[in-house]
This record gives C-alpha cells, structure tokens and sequence, in this order.
C-alpha cells in the first residue's frame, strides 16, 4: 500500500505559499500568517509569498494565467520545491499549475493532513490520519498516476480493459474500507472504556480549543500530568485523561484532545470521530483561548461551529481567555471581561488565575452534579460507611454504640446508589438534600 501515501514534506523543503484574497485583504494576511505556521511546522522553509486579490477562481490555475506564469518565473528564482496553496484545489488545477510551475504544489488540507500524518503516535491517530489521506486523494488518483494508466495484461489478475488507474481507485478503496473496519474495532473498545466510566458516572470537562491556545499547558499546570506541550500546531493529536482534584475534594476527570483550525478538511474531522468521542461525552468543556492572539474572535467562532458539527454545542461551557501574561500590563483586563461575561482570565505558563477557574469548575460541578447527603446508619454496615468514604467528601461523622450519623456530599448516582444500598441491605435511612454553596466551606 506504500504508493498510496502520500509524499511527505521533507526537512526544509524550499517554500512559497499563495494566497487569493476573495474577500477581505486583512483576512488573508491573517490566513497567511497561519499558514506560514504550518508550513513550519511541517517542516519546510517560507521563502516566498504571493498574493493575489481577484473575484473570481480561475478553473484553470486557480489564480490568473498571467499570476501563474510570474509564479513559475519566482519558483524558479527562489529554487523552491514546494508551492503551498491557502486554498483547497480541484485535481485539474493541481495538476496544471504543476505542469507550469514544474514544481510540486500541495493546497491547504494536504499540508494539514501532512501534519497530521508526522505527528500521529498511537495506532488510533495513524489509521485515522491514513484514512482521511486517502478519501482526500482518491478523486485525485488520475492526477497522480495518470502517467502509468494502461490496459490490463495480467491473465486473470484484470478485468479486461480496466486501467491502472481502475486498479488503483480499487485498491484505494479496499484500504479504506480495512481502515474503516480497523477503527470501528478500535472505536467499539473505546466507547465500552468511555462508557464503563459514565456508569461510573465520574465528571468529566474535556479541553477544546483552536490549536496552539495552551490547552496542553493548561492540562499540565491543572493536574500536574506531563503531556506533550510545544509552540507548534497540532502537537496533541491524542486524548490524555486525567485526574483532576477539586478545591472542596471531589475528583473529576480532565480531557486533553486535538485542537481546532479554521477549514479544518471535513475527512479529518470524519475520521478522528472516535478521539472527538471524549468531547461528545464531555459533561463541561474548557473552551480555552489564546487572548493574546489578534484573531482570537475568529477563533472562537471556528471552535464554536466544529463544536456544532461533532455534536458538541450545547453543552455547558467555560470560556478561559490563556496567556494573559502575554498581555501588556496596562491592558483594560476589566472591559475585557466585560465583553466575554463568562470568561475566566489566566495564564497556564505562570498560574495567574487558575485558582479563580478551579472554583468556576467547581461551582458547575456543584450545580450540575452534588448532593448532601445526611444519613444514619448501622454500625455493622461498615461496608457503606466505607462506600461514602471512597466516593464522596465526608463532612462530619458521629458514633453511637449502635449507630453512625453521617453527613457528606456525594455526586447524585453515588448518593442514590447509597440510598438504595442502605434501604436493600435495611441498615438505615439515607436523606439527600441541595448540596450547600462550595464558598462557605472553604
Ligand atoms: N506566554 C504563555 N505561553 C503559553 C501559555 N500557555 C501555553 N503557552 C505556550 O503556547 C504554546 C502551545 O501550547 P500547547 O499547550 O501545546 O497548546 P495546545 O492548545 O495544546 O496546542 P495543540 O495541541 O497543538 O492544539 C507552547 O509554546 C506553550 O508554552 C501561557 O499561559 N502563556
Ligand atoms: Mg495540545
């Protein structure tokens, strides 16, 4: 299957990237400067740039004919290998600015995917990666193989008359439908694990976010894990779960996942369903921004639809506007937080108001989830009494000579699941109330 993956960017590959400014100026500089960065991060060198405003996609170049020609006389001067386009292209414009240009042109989702497929690490990523790869080049087979089409010759091996190209596109299509099979399996394992948990019924906030905002860093300062932090896009392409402990000292849990991008190739996000699963499943999400990014709004906005798309938008959300140590100290941190209400201000890197979003954690996690729970129960029920004391915050405890008073607070199934336990086993009474505010406890 080695000829169906698709050529990666080497080290340092000599770049030019090419933007056409459909819209708005201003928004192509930005788009640009994006796609700079992950053209770095891929691995090659931005030697050149050039821009283009126009109306209208030219079906043929995707830039005019007279552009094209002074792309080729650049990429000739600046000895570049590598023409990277801002914009996704057809297969036939590919293919003639390839032509012209004589040097190999990659669009915007094969730089990502390329990304992607160097930085995928467990088997789950890899087959996900490998499977949006070949759905974006199966309709641009003929593009890349069009030079060795020819009738079948194999007796028995081919249809009569069926090309290399034929051969190809079914060979591709086999792959995809193994890979597919794969991450199914894989996928199946995955909910039962998710799953076991909700019955377990633990809380669960997963970071999302547009790529390189610090949802990793900010995983690390929050629970002390070592997860993979680097200033380049798309260093996690995996979910990590932690354990994250609460002010008032209930575990949650904490999810770190894949970041987000504006045009982010719908085969990408097709196929890392199963990563995107943990945020689906999510009971709170960390929306979490880079707030010293000019285009931060834009960012949130992208966040906002891929989080529609997967399935994920309506749930409970904290905003938390990171690196604010990258602000300039006389920034009206007031009127920011006046125009994002909800938002919690910190930084990961130095831990400015941290502690701030763990009682905004909390405080969710409180409303959403905890109960008091006052019982009276028998003495030789020891197991419940240990059952409290494993899944809940014991407050306060007395003893008599036949029984114990308990007062704690308890996630809801926890506490039903007491209650239950006590009145099958007839070893007390249970009473749940509304858990009382965390504030007065601390
Ligand atoms: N100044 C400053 N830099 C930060 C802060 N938080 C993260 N960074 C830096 O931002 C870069 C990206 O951080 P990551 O934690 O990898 O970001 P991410 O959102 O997980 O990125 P992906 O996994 O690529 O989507 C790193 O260089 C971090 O050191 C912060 O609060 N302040
Ligand atoms: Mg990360």
């Amino acid at each position: 299957m080695e000829r169906f993956k698709a050529q990666p960017i080497a080290q340092k590959e000599r770049a030019i990237l090419v933007g056409v400014a459909l819209n708005s100026r201003s928004e192509l500089e930005e788009e640009l400067e994006e796609l700079a960065a992950l053209a770095d991060t891929a691995g090659a060198e931005v030697v050149g740039v050039l821009t283009q405003t126009r109306k209208e996609i030219d079906p043929a170049y995707f830039i005019g004919q007279g552009k094209a020609e002074e792309l080729a006389r650049m990429c000739a001067e600046l000895r570049a290998d590598l023409v990277i386009f801002n914009h996704d292209l057809t297969p036939a414009q590919a293919r003639n600015l390839e032509k012209l240009l004589n040097t190999r042109v990659v669009d915007r989702t094969e730089l990502i995917l390329d990304i992607f497929a160097k930085r995928a690490r467990t088997k789950q990523a890899m087959l996900q990666v490998e499977l949006a790869q070949l759905q974006y080049q199966l309709p641009r087979l003929r593009r890349m193989w069009q030079h060795l089409s020819r009738l079948g010759g194999g007796i028995g091996t081919r249809g009569p008359g069926e090309t290399q190209l034929e051969v190809d596109q079914r060979r591709a299509k086999k792959r995809i439908a193994d890979l597919q099979r794969q991450l199914q399996e894989i996928q199946r394992q995955t909910s039962t694990r998710v799953q076991s948990r909700k019955e377990r019924e633990l809380f669960t906030i997963a970071l999302v976010g547009y790529t390189n905002v610090g949802k990793s860093t900010l995983m690390n300062a929050l629970t002390k894990a070592n997860v993979f932090v680097e200033d380049r896009l798309f260093a996690t392409l995996d979910a990590t779960t932690r354990v994250l402990y609460l002010p008032d000292g209930h575990k949650v849990l904490l999810t770190d996942t894949i970041g987000f991008i504006r045009k982010l190739p719908p085969h990408l996000i097709a196929s890392f369903h199963a990563t995107l699963e943990e945020v689906r499943t999510a009971d709170l999400l960390l929306h979490v921004v880079d707030v010293s990014h000019p285009a931060m709004d834009e960012h949130i906005k992208v966040v906002e639809e891929t989080l529609q798309e997967i399935g994920a938008g309506d749930k409970p959300t904290i905003l938390v506007l990171n690196k604010a140590d990258k602000l300039p100290p006389d920034w009206d941190k007031e009127a920011l937080l006046r125009r994002y209400p909800n938002a919690v201000l910190v930084s990961a890197l130095t831990g400015e108001g941290l502690n701030t979003l763990l009682s905004r954690i909390q405080d969710q996690f409180r409303r959403m989830r905890v109960v008091a729970v006052h019982a009276r129960l028998a003495l030789w029920a020891q197991s419940l009494i240990a059952f409290v004391y494993r899944n809940g915050v014991v407050r306060e405890i007395a003893y008599d000579t036949d029984w114990v008073s308990l007062d704690a607070e308890m996630e809801r199934p926890f506490a039903e699941s007491l209650q239950k336990q006590a009145e099958e086993m007839m070893a007390g009474e249970v009473v749940l109330k509304e858990a009382v505010p965390a504030a007065s406890q601390r």
